[in-house]
């Protein structure tokens, strides 16, 4: 018979881990028109009217907000476009991402 031992893995990552995700963060400015931001929010993150007002009041107020979080491709391509939209107006708008902790 077979008589080997197996010894238990310790300390290994489990097989699947979640991948990190990461926070697309909206940065106030004193130029951008308020409607302008709510429709960009609406347009490229899906949220309803309230949600882009909220969470435009926040950046207005605090400096940023954020707005959600997604795995780092989506993010960071949401953030482009976002920022792209609002460059195309002229505007100084501008989407961030950072990693999650
Ligand atoms: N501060 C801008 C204004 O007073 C509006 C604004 C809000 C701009 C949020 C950017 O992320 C922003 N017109």
């Amino acid at each position: 018979m077979n008589d080997s031992v197996v010894k238990p893995r310790t300390g290994v990552k489990p097989k699947t881990e979640r991948p990190r995700l990461h926070k697309v963060l909206l940065l106030n400015d004193d130029y951008t028109p308020r409607e302008f931001v709510v429709a960009v929010l609406r347009a490229v993150f899906r949220t309803g009217e309230d949600a882009a007002y909220n969470i435009m009041i926040t950046a207005h107020q605090k400096g940023l907000c954020v707005i959600a979080v997604y795995t780092r491709e989506v993010a960071e391509t949401k953030a482009t476009e976002a920022t792209d939209l609002a460059r195309n107006e002229g505007y100084p708008l501008t989407f961030t991402t950072e990693p999650e902790e």
